[in-house]
């Protein structure tokens, strides 16, 4: 039988902001259909974040979530991964809240503090929505995305031991490897784990191939190819090339709104069950089959 590729869908982030794309899923009924369709579609896990409804920015209340995390549930079997990345400028605090209050099998997990820079997106639009869009956006020039070493651990401890959840670990960069090493080395993180290399964001690592092929040659040797399952995913127009080389050289993938609006040069994305059909089909021609939600919680290790 051939390999199974995990498709984790990431349907509308804290990136990008409502002025960017009308195919964007900002109220909960939104973030719910998109979800469910993306799950149709092929996507075993769907990874979330909330949005205000009535501004469309980024919202760390549980409350919202719980308006679309139990529908996503009861109509799907994707596991559910709630962000801790929340949006930039939220406290650790917000950012764990929904996690820690929905208990969920998986929440992402960024390892490490890092500039996280989309100020240059502000010379592509011309008129603003909102006007919090542009502010958020010039707000990352001197930003740091802060994800340190005491707050990973207690993240690690609240809601990996407190409520066995497990984490979609963010590595924008190399060091992040390193880190989580440590914390594997400090007994807080137990295989199989997940690791999610992520490239082409300003700040973190490019998108080189080369880059790939080594941040994935550092993982095999640090962790052991046996104990964790590793995927990638890719900013803007680089999602779907990096996708499919993960696939390509065994790895698994994430795609979705959070990451690129685009299905192709210029063209938005119409919805996510459209980059995940997309992405399943070149996955297929692979000669590569897709993972279903049961053989991603069976590799994983997820509570279920
Ligand atoms: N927006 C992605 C580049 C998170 O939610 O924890 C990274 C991300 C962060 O998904
Ligand atoms: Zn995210």
């Amino acid at each position: 039988m051939s390999r199974s590729v995990i498709i984790t869908c990431a349907p509308t982030g804290g990136i990008h902001t409502p002025t960017m794309s009308p195919h964007l899923p900002i109220t909960p009924a939104e973030i719910a259909t998109a979800s469910i369709e993306a799950a149709e579609a092929g996507a075993a896990i769907i990874h979330l974040h909330a949005r205000d409804p009535e501004t469309g920015k980024p919202d760390p209340r549980p409350e919202t979530f719980q308006q679309f995390l139990p529908v996503i549930k009861q109509s799907t079997d994707a596991v559910i991964n709630v962000s801790t990345g929340g949006g930039l400028g939220m406290t650790m605090d917000e950012r764990l809240l929904a996690a820690t209050t929905a208990s969920p099998e998986m929440a992402s997990l960024n390892m490490g503090s890092m500039n996280f820079a989309i100020f240059p997106l502000l010379s592509k639009y011309k008129e603003w929505k909102h006007d919090w869009e542009p502010q958020f956006l010039e707000m990352t020039r001197d930003f740091i995305f802060p994800n340190t070493f005491a707050t990973i651990e207690y993240a690690l401890k609240t809601l990996g031991q407190g409520h066995g959840t497990k984490f979609e670990f963010e590595c924008y960069d190399l060091s992040h490897l390193y880190n989580v090493k440590w914390f594997i080395d400090q007994g807080l993180i137990k295989p199989p784990f997940f690791i999610q290399m992520v490239f082409g964001i300003l700040g973190g690592v490019g998108a080189d191939l080369e880059n790939l092929m080594h941040m994935h040659k550092v993982a095999d040797r640090l962790f052991g190819p046996e104990n964790y399952e590793w995927s990638v995913l890719a900013a803007g127009r680089n999602q779907m090339p990096f996708a499919t080389q993960s696939a390509l050289l065994g790895g698994n993938l994430r795609v979705g709104l959070e990451d690129s609006l685009f299905i192709g040069k210029g063209e938005l994305a119409t919805s996510n069950a459209q980059q995940v059909r997309r992405i399943r089909e070149i996955v297929e021609s692979l000669g590569l089959t897709v993972a279903t939600p049961a053989e991603a919680r069976e590799r994983l290790g997820l509570k279920g």
